[in-house]
């Protein structure tokens, strides 16, 4: 089954949305197979966002992500990595649809509220960042076979 790294950014955790967040993951029907909070290295940050190294807003994205302590989730379920970025919205929460994560609580690019892999490749490599094997639980959701 399809797993998605998901995470509550610092706006999320600082204006007390996480629980709200990963309800909406819940009730959609996703499993959550490990979670923390945890405060980001600057080395993490950079390797997390490697792949937006050269663009202008790089420094300051790292210093966001690394300001306050972050929610970090591995969800699972069919189609989740896919599902789970239009239940976020847009990257610009301008342009991010009434009903969607961004579009609902945030309002500006710079602090958009929450990440999610974009594709099972990144998927793969920021579940392998962010958790240790170790911390990756596995069960079954007795209510699974009603999703
Ligand atoms: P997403 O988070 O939707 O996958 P992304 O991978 O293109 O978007 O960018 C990563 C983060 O970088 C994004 O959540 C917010 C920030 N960002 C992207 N484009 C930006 C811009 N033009 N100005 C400021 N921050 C930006
Ligand atoms: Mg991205």
């Amino acid at each position: 089954m399809e797993k998605t790294f998901v995470m509550v950014k610092p706006d999320g955790v600082q204006r007390g949305v996480v629980g709200e967040i990963v309800n909406r993951f819940e009730k959609k029907g996703y499993k959550i197979v490990a979670a923390k909070m945890m405060q980001v290295s600057k080395d993490l940050a950079e390797e997390h966002y490697g792949q937006h190294k050269e663009r202008p807003f790089f420094g300051e994205l790292v210093d966001f992500i690394t300001s306050s302590p972050v929610f970090a989730m591995v969800l699972e379920g069919e189609n989740v990595i896919s599902s789970a970025r239009v239940m976020m919205g847009a990257t610009n929460p301008a342009d991010a649809a009434p009903g969607t994560i961004r579009g609902d609580f945030a309002v500006s690019i710079g602090m958009n509220i929450i990440h999610g892999s974009d594709s099972p490749e990144s998927a793969e490599r920021e579940i392998g960042l962010w958790f240790d094997k170790s911390e990756l639980t596995d069960y079954e959701v007795a209510s699974h076979k009603w999703v």
